[in-house]
């Protein structure tokens, strides 16, 4: 975002640096959008991470005006259909003390107001990176973070989407983005200079619900709608979806995540969140995607873990905490 200078001020008051960034990548259809709509819609436990927003630039105003509507009329953002680039400011303070949050991680002493970009590369369903094309090289280049967001649904048999096209495969995508990563890394380092974090999406999809569920990964926190915590929990889960992956392929990619990946960070979300009705959460009543003259409606949008995982990304850039 271009910083606005005082009309007249001499033209070596330059700004900054550019601020920290974080981009988002992850194989189309996998919910990149619908996860920009959780950032708009939800806010993170104001406790633990304070208080942050987006800060939507005029010429990015179109996409958030678009996914406001989503939210109005509880839907799903359209399929891509050309490359969408576009670049977020968040903004923020973090809570006035530390805190320890629920996982056991600590939070930091708040104060003045911090900002990082978020960058997002949105490529058409059915399409594949192809790095001059795209411009992939040059994102993730630019940025200190990546966010992963792996879509649970296209690995597991069962839900295999039956929308016509198939699923663009996860490994697939992965390798061609590592690789368009690797063009920019200086000669002789062996691994990227970028954090990652792999998020887990869809957790509120009924079939990716149940499996966390029989993997003992939900944890509940005062009759509050549960969740799979980040670090151990979320990986286990992520590990559990590469190996039994419909698409063998899956497997390895948690050992190519570690060849190119010194710093992996591991989330689960969902964008759109479990129902929660007016009296609550229920374990009985929690699906939010209902069907609706030919379409889904969404019943309620409560994002669940989105800011969390971009906030806790953002604290493991180099330079963003001593
Ligand atoms: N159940 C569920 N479905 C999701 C979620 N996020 C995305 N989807 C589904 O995945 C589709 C593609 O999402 P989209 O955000 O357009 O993916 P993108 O191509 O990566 O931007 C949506 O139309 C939804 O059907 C989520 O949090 N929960
Ligand atoms: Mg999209």
């Amino acid at each position: 975002m271009t910083r606005a200078r005082p009309y007249g001020a001499p033209a070596d008051q330059r700004p900054g640096p550019p601020p920290p960034a974080i981009a988002l990548v992850g194989p189309p259809g996998g919910g990149k959008t619908t996860f920009l709509q959780g950032i708009l819609k939800g806010t993170p436990d104001r406790d633990r991470y304070g208080r942050w927003r987006v800060v939507v630039d005029e010429n990015e105003a179109d996409l958030a005006g678009t996914l406001l509507g989503n939210i109005d009329r509880n839907t799903f953002p359209v399929a891509t259909s050309k490359v969408a680039e576009e670049t977020w400011t968040i903004r923020g303070t973090w809570p006035a003390r530390p805190r320890n949050s629920l996982f056991g991680r600590q939070r930091f002493d708040g104060g003045e107001a911090e900002e990082f970009d978020l960058r997002i590369c949105d490529l058409p369903g059915g399409s594949t990176v192809t790095p001059q094309r795209d411009d992939i090289a040059g994102l993730l280049g630019s940025v200190g973070g990546i966010i992963l967001l792996v879509d649970p649904v296209r690995m597991m048999a069962a839900t295999h989407d039956d929308r016509g096209e198939p699923p663009v495969s996860t490994y697939g995508h992965l390798h061609r983005l590592l690789r368009a990563l690797d063009s920019r890394l200086a000669p002789g380092s062996s691994q990227v200079p970028q954090v990652l974090s792999v998020c887990v999406g869809k957790l509120d999809h009924p079939d990716v619900f149940r499996l966390a569920l029989d993997r003992q990964a939900l944890f509940s926190d005062d009759g509050k709608a549960p969740v799979v915590p980040p670090g151990e929990h979320s990986r286990q889960l992520f590990e559990h979806l590469c190996r039994t992956s419909v698409d063998p392929a899956d497997a390895d990619i948690p050992d190519l995540l570690d060849t190119y990946f010194a710093r992996i960070d591991y989330h689960t979300v969902s964008s759109i969140g479990l129902y929660v009705g007016p009296d609550g959460y229920d374990q009985g009543d929690t699906l939010n995607v209902v069907p609706s003259g030919g379409t889904e409606r969404i019943r309620r949008y409560v994002p669940m873990q989105v800011w969390e995982t971009l906030l806790d990304l953002y604290l493991l850039l180099p330079g963003v905490r001593p």
